[in-house]
């Protein structure tokens, strides 16, 4: 940890910035390695102080490395933090996210100061997981897949979309999880052609598509993968959803390497869905980046210049969403590795392992 903190202040100084506030609290965890902290200050000239709630000064002071930790009352705040950033050659402070009324209340005490907020300085290293973070995330796809096959042994006509949600949940938590990763979905019937669906009281019906998208955290990381079952032999068009899906999602991990320009990498997914016909029931970008965060850079869409990197987590979830009808979505967490990728999630996607 003490490591990216270094590394934070050389990409400040990079971009012209002399100190950095961080307080978005997967930031902190991220530089400090504890879940506690609300402000940590990397300044010249001083080891980085992290300011704690006296709430959560005991685990932080057991969790954080590479900063001092003191606590703070609200009063005493602003006054605190002005007297760490004064008269240390801080010209320009940035800042990750802050309420404009607390840049307003400090920025008076410091005059000279130009706050400005700076998002890349944080994501241009939080964007390459490194082989830690690597291995915690392969266990929380390890968690997501576990919580899958529970499921899986669930899916029969009757049970109801919430007692399919909690099967997974069980398994997820027992299995080591610490939590969700976001709300699960299980949407059946004309319900999975809503992309996040929640889940409810209805009954699988003979027939139904059923969209499961579920995922976990594990020492913060998470997880994130959706498969699509069929209660029984689908029909023509059922089938093809499903294949024309499953297409898109393999013929996107296989282009998906470091180099690769995410938009490309979109329309690669899109043309196969375009070309049986569904472009305009795909309404939704390929994927995104996870990691501390269930959404976080890269986004992998139209929209995105950027380019894919080793270290990496991505998404690969194209889908079609037919109105009143139902839905398809065939999601993995994928790792781009130094001459490719590797899924982190790996249920079987197979049209047979799918019906039930
Ligand atoms: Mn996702």
């Amino acid at each position: 940890m003490p490591n990216r903190i270094t590394k934070l202040a050389d990409k400040a100084a990079e971009r012209g910035l002399d100190a950095y506030i961080v307080a978005r609290p997967q930031n902190i965890r991220y530089y400090t390695g504890s879940i506690g902290g609300s402000f940590l200050i990397v300044a010249p000239d001083s080891y980085p102080l992290l300011q704690v709630t006296v709430l959560d000064e005991n685990v932080t002071r057991d969790q954080a490395r590479g900063c001092r930790v003191e606590t703070y009352s609200p009063t005493g705040l602003m006054n605190r933090l002005a007297d760490e950033l004064r008269g240390k050659r801080c010209r320009s402070v940035g800042f990750d996210e802050l309420p404009l009324s607390f840049i307003d209340r400090v920025g008076k005490r410091l005059p000279e100061v130009a706050f400005r907020q700076d998002q890349d300085v944080v994501w241009s290293q939080r964007i390459v997981k490194d082989a830690g973070e690597v291995k915690v995330m392969g266990e929380a796809g390890r968690l997501a897949d576990a919580a899958m096959e529970a499921l899986w042994e669930k899916l029969v006509v009757g049970v109801t979309e919430h007692q399919l949600a909690a099967e997974a949940s069980y398994a997820m938590i027992r299995e080591g999880a610490e939590a969700h990763a976001f709300e699960f979905t299980v949407g059946s019937g004309p319900r999975s052609a809503y992309p996040h669906a929640s889940s409810t009281v209805r009954k699988i019906e003979k027939g139904d598509l059923i969209v499961v998208d579920i995922g976990s955290t594990y020492q913060g990381y998470c997880s994130d993968i959706t498969r699509t079952f069929i209660a029984g032999k689908p029909d023509a068009k059922r089938r093809d959803l499903y294949e024309t899906v499953l297409r898109s999602h393999d013929a996107t991990y296989a282009v998906m390497r470091p180099g690769a320009v995410c938009r490309d990498v979109d329309s690669v997914s899109r043309r196969v869905i375009e070309d049986a016909g569904y472009g305009p029931n795909y309404i939704h970008s390929l994927g995104h980046g996870v990691g501390l965060e269930i959404h976080e850079p890269p986004a992998v869409s139209q929209r995105s210049n950027e380019t894919l990197m080793a270290g990496n987590v991505v998404s690969d979830e194209p889908g079609i969403y037919i109105h009143g009808f139902g839905g398809v979505r065939i999601e993995d967490t994928v790792l781009i590795t130094r001459n490719g990728a590797r899924r982190l999630t790996d249920f079987p996607r197979d049209f047979e392992k799918a019906i039930f």
